[in-house]
């Protein structure tokens, strides 16, 4: 009798070992493992996360400032007499850059949540999209508002999500709308008033931010794990970095970017 079990035992213990050489087989003739996000599993069981914390900093001069005349419009060029000095490099006396789009590019795939039920907003208001530069989660709400006594038509050109393109009655009803697909940026437009502008980060997962005025930023709650972390920017385009989150390493990073 004894036998027998051990011999049970022991036929269990070779079909096992059989079994994840089979697996880890597969997973190496077919790459699927290094599709795979680069998350530690340990990390993940351990369900420890952080806050990533940085700074995106700018070096060299700065272009000058772009004037723009709003005079097509007679609303809008009562709202800025004179025009509007638009700076797109954004620089603090410091040296933070404002409007930078940073995120999460690779690695974040094993703990994509269902998108919040928030809204982000997108407003028009003195005829500019506030905020310029703005980020959401595929699924999610974006709530376009008209704050302007005057009539304006949202224009996003997406690549990947679809492309739609509505007139806004001054101070209309808000515009509601999503994106289904990843896509790092949509720009948005208006057909009426071609200086208009706005950059929307569309991610599938809740880890981007957008700098502040003195280049700060901040993505919560992050899994512990390693990550590639894109930094955009409207003017001086992309870089990437690889971090590794928890494990004892630093939570802070810094992108440094020159002009172009
Ligand atoms: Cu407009």
């Amino acid at each position: 009798m004894n036998s027998w079990r051990y011999s049970s035992s022991a036929l269990s213990t070779a079909f096992f070992i059989f079994l994840s050489a089979a697996v880890v087989t597969w997973l190496l003739a077919t790459g699927e493992g290094l599709r795979r996000p680069m998350i530690r599993a340990t990390a993940l069981a351990a369900a420890e996360t952080l806050d990533l914390k940085g700074k995106v900093i700018f070096r060299g001069a700065a272009p000058d400032p772009v004037t723009l005349r709003m005079d097509n419009d007679r609303y809008c060029a009562g709202e800025h007499p004179g025009g509007v000095q638009l700076q797109l490099v954004e620089v603090s006396p410091q040296g933070g850059l404002r409007n930078v789009f940073v995120y999460i590019k690779q690695g974040a795939a094993g703990s994509v949540s269902s998108p919040p039920s928030d809204a982000v907003i997108l407003d028009q208001k003195g005829c500019t999209y506030q905020p310029r530069v703005l980020g959401i989660q595929t699924g999610q709400r974006l709530k376009i508002l008209n704050s302007d006594a005057t009539l304006h038509n949202v224009h996003p050109l997406p690549k990947l999500n679809a492309e739609w393109n509505l007139s806004q009655p001054p101070k209309g009803l808000p515009l509601v709308k999503v994106f289904d697909q990843p896509e790092v940026m949509v720009r948005v437009m208006c057909n009426i008033h071609p200086w208009m502008r706005a950059y929307v980060g569309v991610v599938p997962h809740p880890y981007y931010a957008v700098t502040s005025g003195d280049g700060g930023f901040e993505i919560k709650n992050l899994p512990a794990g390693e990550y590639t972390v894109q930094a955009w920017h409207e003017k001086l385009g992309t870089q990437e970095a690889h971090v590794v989150v928890g494990h004892g390493q630093s939570n802070r990073m810094e992108f440094v970017f020159s002009p172009k």
